[in-house]
């Protein structure tokens, strides 16, 4: 039998209830006839739904793998596009993230290419995307802030970009999300999306100099200079000038210590110099007990005033 000769004699059986002296769908009033449209707007939208439905779940259950993963595919370039390159549209502000064993090392390069070392903490403007630009000193580390974007691995070697556009000012947690040894676990940092206004003011301060050390901070400076931390630290605006740890110039205005394994305040500073290797287990920074109580007061003093 053709389908022809199928269908018409079907259809036309189920149309016969569309006619007939007590048919909705027959209208013969103003009224009946707006519920009329109303009914078949009502059986095309659904019928178009129930088949799109339909079709979905055939290509699910039957479409084989190839056409279930294009779909998805296509879809997911769709959705993903606009972040990759809005960013390079703007141009202006790039951010350098090198993973270490077990920190963050940041670098803002602004409009001029002037460029701001900092660690463990990226602070973004709301509302502009903005270029990190990721690679690793050591192993695989893996960037990944869950409120922000997906996570996109730093490999030596390597450049991969990852573009973070925050839609609201706030604070949000990343985490090192490939292992990487030791104390993988407390390889973590803060980003903080402020304000247009606000991140250039930061920006411009986070560009200066340590702040010159007061009469009250002098004998921690002092520890500072002599005690063999410049050897991987670095205070800009002073002898200390290594740079195999995190740059310290202001490192008493970021939102944690140690990557996120301290709070910041004179008490953690402490406990990271005397107890660091108890806090964070094999981090690189050695274990320094000649110290007295006091003069680790003294020295977490200034460091805590390097804002
Ligand atoms: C052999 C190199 C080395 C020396 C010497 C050293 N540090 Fe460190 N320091 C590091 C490394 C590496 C880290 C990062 C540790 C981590 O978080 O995994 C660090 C982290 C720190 C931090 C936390 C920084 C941040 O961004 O949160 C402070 C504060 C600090 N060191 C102070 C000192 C002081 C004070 C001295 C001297 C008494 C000192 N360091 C000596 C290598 C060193
Ligand atoms: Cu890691």
């Amino acid at each position: 039998m053709s389908l022809r000769r199928f269908i018409v004699p079907v259809s036309a059986f189920a149309l016969q209830g569309c006619a007939g002296l007590q048919s909705a769908l027959d209208p013969s009033g103003a009224e009946a006839e707006r519920i009329g449209t109303l009914t078949w707007l009502l059986i095309i939208f659904s019928t178009a739904i129930l088949v799109a439905v339909c079709v979905i779940t055939a290509v699910a259950l039957f479409g084989g793998e190839r056409w279930r993963l294009s779909i998805l595919l296509g879809y997911g370039f769709y959705l993903m596009a606009p972040g990759s390159t809005s960013a390079r549209a703007e141009g202006g502000l790039r951010i350098e993230v090198v993973g270490e064993r077990w920190w963050w090392r940041v670098t803002y390069v602004d409009e001029s290419g002037r460029r701001i070392e900092s660690a463990n903490e990226i602070r973004l403007p709301v509302g502009r995307p903005v270029e990190l630009e990721l690679t690793s000193a050591d192993v695989i580390h893996s960037l990944w802030v869950p409120r922000l974007a997906g996570k996109l691995d730093m490999i030596p070697g390597r450049t991969n970009v990852l573009t973070l556009e925050a839609t609201e000012p706030g604070i949000s947690r990343g985490q090192c999300a490939e292992y990487c040894g030791g104390p993988h676990a407390f390889m973590s940092f803060y980003v903080i999306a402020m304000p247009e206004d606000q991140f250039s003011s930061w920006l411009s301060g986070e560009a200066e100099d340590a702040l010159a050390a007061s009469r009250d901070q002098a004998a921690g400076q002092a520890l500072f200079l002599s005690s063999g931390c410049v050897a991987c630290h670095r205070v800009r605006g002073t002898d200390a000038q290594g740079t195999i740890g995190p740059d310290l110039t202001h490192v008493g205005s970021r939102h944690s210590l140690a990557a996120a394994t301290l709070e910041n305040d004179v008490a953690a500073f402490v406990r990271w110099i005397r107890d660091g290797q108890h806090v964070k287990p094999e981090n690189l920074m050695p274990p320094f007990e000649i110290f007295t109580e006091d003069e680790l007061r003294q020295l977490a003093a200034y460091l805590d005033q390097l804002r």
